[in-house]
């Protein structure tokens, strides 16, 4: 049974009505790195009901810069050698140079997060379903953009591109409104995005629609999404977001002049494959790694020639 806020330590999520639910605070989604692990259940409850959840402090501000630094050279690198299969689809918008969707190797920077990541979060994952795998290892960039991240929902082509997972609309400005897979025929997949940085408001956070994952109405376009639900992840180095692939979201805005660096891994039920976008890895990964397993597939010597899927 969920306890009430009153039964939980200081820094767990907390129940809320369903006002409070929606008031567009995320602080309200919000848990200590530090008291995840003896509140895994809770957590992933709040996870369920909301399609997101916060976890403060999870990377060591270190960790999260030498990521962000090995972000940074990949980008360069796989810019130079103009080598698409580094690349995730985001409608486009790498053609404009402003939003990258990059997929990262299992460098030390990257098995070191995954250890610190994985460490906290297993429990909470396996406490939704036994048995995950990886199915997305990649960072998602922005940079500073003067046409980018108003949102919108166009509600009477809304069931089209969620079937589709993504859709752009070319006369829109920015990053609409979109889940990344679909709640009428995918699966659920858990993405956990993590700040390389501190990302205020002018750095473009992601926007979230808490609850959206689970409202067909929504999904097929027979109502318009409630702005005022909404909620923007501003964060701090080294937090993270654990987002149901349903969930309705968005990039917003990269109004600063500054990049905004994300490193995001997602993870699927094993021996499925996702039609939606959330496919965003190194082919020499894909359904080789499982959640199980990841203290042999993110140990120094790890070579992906050996299979850790099961
Ligand atoms: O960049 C973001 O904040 C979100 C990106 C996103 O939602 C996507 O590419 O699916």
């Amino acid at each position: 049974m969920w306890m009430t806020s009153r039964q939980l330590p200081s820094g767990v999520i907390a129940a809320r009505s369903m006002s409070a639910a929606t008031s567009g605070k995320l602080e309200a989604f919000a848990v200590d790195a530090a008291s995840v692990a003896e509140n895994s259940r809770q957590v992933a409850a709040a996870f369920k009901r909301d399609g997101l959840a916060v976890v403060r402090q999870i990377l060591p501000p270190a960790v999260a810069e030498a990521l962000c630094s090995r972000v940074d050279a990949e980008l360069r690198a796989r810019q130079s050698e103009g080598d698409d299969s580094y690349f995730g689809n985001v409608y486009g918008y790498e053609d404009a140079g402003q939003r990258w969707d990059l997929k990262l190797r299992l460098s030390p920077e990257v098995k070191e997060a995954m250890r610190a990541l994985l460490e906290c979060l297993q429990g909470v994952l396996e406490a939704l379903r036994p048995s995950w795998q990886l199915t997305e290892l990649a960072a998602w960039i922005s940079v500073q953009e003067a046409h980018f991240g108003t949102a919108k929902l166009e509600m009477g082509v809304a069931a089209s591109w969620l079937a589709e997972a993504m859709c752009t609309f070319p006369s829109d400005p920015g990053q609409p409104v979109h889940a990344d897979t679909s709640h009428v025929y995918d699966q659920q997949v858990v993405t956990i995005f993590v700040a390389l940085h501190d990302v205020p408001t002018e750095r473009g956070p992601t926007k979230m629609y808490p609850r959206s994952h689970v409202d067909g109405e929504l999904h097929l376009g027979m109502k318009e999404v409630d702005e005022s639900s909404a909620v923007l992840c501003t964060l701090s180095c080294g937090d993270c977001v654990l987002m149901d692939s349903r969930l309705l979201h968005c990039g917003t805005a990269n109004t600063s002049d500054l990049h905004r660096f994300l490193f995001y891994t997602s993870w699927m039920p094993p021996a499925r494959r996702s039609r939606g976008s959330t496919n965003t890895i190194l082919a020499e990964y894909e359904e080789k790694l499982s959640l199980r397993r990841w203290q042999e597939w993110t140990a120094e010597d790890f070579a992906c020639s050996q299979s850790v899927a099961q």
